[in-house]
């Protein structure tokens, strides 16, 4: 099968990162494409960073729909502009925060999330309860690393990581750790070693879910919600997505 894997920020450094990590979990017979838009924030952190490059995303879920891939992925831990891609797409679209929560919920009584900035915190409060995964999780934490950062994450900053993971599992019972950013899936293997839970990156949950609605046949149900989007005129420069 073809997964398109976009990362929605333009950073070609973390689409590598991400791009990576799906490859080592993809079945041999899965193949990888990975998109980043030109016109988007270098990172996402922010409400108005994620509408911006909203509409950048929807054009790569465009191309990825002409060139017939099997299943796209929204790599950025704010599942920008998912129910809008689920309307354009012919294909299941998967975002990695509801990829990596869907995955936490089935081997933990509750999971933990470690993100980015202090300032997300809110946007993955808000995922968490339009998920239905409230419940499910222990609290959300910040290391207060810019998403950019962790492009050569230093050390300290690391370890800065590592101790908020520590202190989602000895303060509010984590009992796995779901990481709050695509460009922190080259980590999971270290922490993994490191921490006693298990820690759950969303690209490789998203293309593991990917493989498995493609294998069962299944696609976005286009009965209501997520029903082609409506035909009207567009103006100006989105005139393309008009009729
Ligand atoms: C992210 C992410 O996954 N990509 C990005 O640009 N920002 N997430 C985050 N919590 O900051």
């Amino acid at each position: 099968m073809l997964i398109q894997l976009i990362n929605p920020n333009t950073s070609t450094e973390m689409t590598a990162v991400m791009a990576a990590s799906a490859v080592t979990v993809a079945l041999p017979t899965t193949k990888i494409m990975p998109s980043t838009p030109l016109h988007a924030p270098k990172s996402i952190e922010c409400a108005l960073d994620e509408t911006i490059a909203s509409a950048a995303l929807l054009d790569l879920i465009q191309e990825g729909k002409q060139q017939g891939v099997d299943a796209h992925i929204i790599a950025c831990f704010g599942d920008p502009a998912l129910d809008a891609a689920r309307e354009l797409a012919d294909a299941p679209v998967i975002g990695i925060a509801e990829a990596a929560f869907q995955l936490a919920s089935l081997i933990s009584h509750r999971f933990g999330i470690v993100t980015t900035l202090s300032r997300t915190l809110p946007a993955s409060e808000h995922l968490l309860q339009k998920y239905g995964h409230k419940q499910h999780c222990s609290g959300v934490r910040a290391s207060d690393i810019p998403v950019l950062e962790l492009e050569n994450l230093a050390p300290e900053a690391y370890q800065l990581l590592k101790n908020e993971c520590l202190e989602a599992i000895n303060l509010d019972g984590a009992e796995a750790i779901v990481l709050g950013c695509a460009g922190m899936s080259n980590l999971v293997e270290k922490l993994s070693q490191e921490l006693p839970v298990p820690i759950i990156d969303g690209v490789t949950a998203a293309v593991k879910l990917a493989e498995s609605l493609h294998q069962l046949g299944l696609r976005t149900s286009k009965a209501g919600h997520y029903g082609k989007p409506l035909q009207k005129p567009f103006i100006g420069r989105y005139s393309h997505w008009g009729v």
